[in-house]
């Protein structure tokens, strides 16, 4: 082929690939993600694929310059004829060649196999970490704080500066709970426990996702990560602790309370002592998002609430026949379940 011709078809294929490149940055901007994380298992994790990239890259270019020195200085010349003059059997490159790749595979296993076993680090009994249990449903996250006795959903509120020992598990299919920006995921498999720890070293929210293609609105179970400082953790763990003020008969939002009893509190808990099946509201308000998606707005609460399937496909709330009135009073209603 001439190399006009291989130009031609190389050029659309290396826009292709820097297109599709970009798309990984572009999911999380300028957010912490895996090349910038903010915790220090995703940092010795961003290590690691330097190291390997680094050890990598350099093997490729020194490979692909000798190559190309050997294809252009012994091509076939004019008037060339006959079979080149032949060589067999180096003992000195053979030894080379076998040393240098058993040099750089020391140096890419010493610091992953240590790594591995650092990473794998068990903190559920440690008195420092902090224990969260984390639960998969189809589509939406559930955590739980067993030294605590707290339940929430969507939003996971986690203490800066401290080893989060992670208890995972799933409610139906196979999930995966993954924070970019704080390190590697972990599978949530139904009827098994696995457990790993994270951290965080600077406060603020953090994207989650599921990483495990579990249904129809997989892609829609997203999570919000809040890295609080540790006053601030347990003024929040206080708070959920509060019984949830109840509503008196004149309030404005007394109907929204009745509605509420009436129709979600089968499915939804609003107190932040007691798990519950499906996300437990307790502080609802105050949460970044609508089901881990959707801006935490009127707007948004009431079109959920009106159509979620709409919203998620496939999710187990089902769309609840409401009126309008109905539907104004429990957003309201909604809007009014902060934390004290
Ligand atoms: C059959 C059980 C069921 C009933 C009844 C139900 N829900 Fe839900 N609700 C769910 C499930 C399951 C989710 C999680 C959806 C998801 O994200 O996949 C949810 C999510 C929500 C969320 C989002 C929570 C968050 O943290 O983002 C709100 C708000 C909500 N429901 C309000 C209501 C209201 C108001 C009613 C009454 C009209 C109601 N639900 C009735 C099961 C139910
Ligand atoms: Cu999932």
């Amino acid at each position: 082929m001439r190399p006009w011709k291989l130009a031609k078809r190389l050029v659309p294929l290396f826009l292709l690939f820097t297109l599709v490149l970009s798309g990984c940055s572009s999911i999380l901007g300028d957010d912490p993600s895996p090349l910038n994380p903010k915790g220090s298992v995703g940092e010795d994790q961003l290590f690691l694929i330097k190291l390997s990239l680094f050890v990598m890259t350099g093997v490729l270019v020194i490979v692909f310059v000798l190559f190309g020195y050997v294809v252009i200085r012994f091509r076939k010349r004019k008037n060339q004829t006959g079979v080149p003059k032949q060589t067999e059997g180096s003992h000195v490159l053979e030894i080379v060649w076998t040393v240098i790749p058993l040099v750089l595979l020391l140096i890419l296993a010493v610091p992953m196999v240590t790594q591995t076993f650092a990473l794998a680090k068990d903190y559920s009994e440690s008195e420092e970490a902090e224990q969260v249990k984390v639960i998969g449903h189809q589509f939406w996250w559930e955590f739980q704080y067993p030294e605590h006795g707290i339940y929430t959903a969507q939003d996971l509120v986690i203490p800066v500066n401290t080893k989060i020992a992670f208890e995972l598990t799933s409610a139906d299919v196979i999930h995966s709970f993954w924070i970019p920006g704080l390190g590697g995921k972990m599978d949530t498999n139904p009827g098994m426990t696995n457990k790993f720890y994270l951290d965080a070293e600077e406060v603020g929210t953090y994207k989650g996702k599921c990483a495990e293609l579990c249904g129809a609105s997989h892609a829609l179970m997203d999570f919000k990560v809040q890295v609080v400082t540790q006053e601030e953790y347990e003024a929040w763990v206080a708070s959920m602790k509060e019984p949830s003020q109840a509503v008196n008969e004149q309030d404005a939002l007394a109907q929204g309370q009745e509605i509420f009893k009436a129709k979600c509190m089968s499915c939804h808990a609003i107190d932040g002592t007691q798990p519950g099946v499906y996300p437990n509201l307790k502080g609802f308000a105050d949460r970044e998002l609508v089901a881990g998606i959707k801006e935490n707005n009127a707007e948004w609460i009431r079109k959920w609430i009106d159509d979620p399937q709409s919203i998620k496909p496939g999710t187990l709330m089902p769309n609840v026949d409401l009126t309008d009135d109905e539907l104004d009073a429990l957003t309201e209603y909604l809007q009014s379940l902060k934390l004290e």
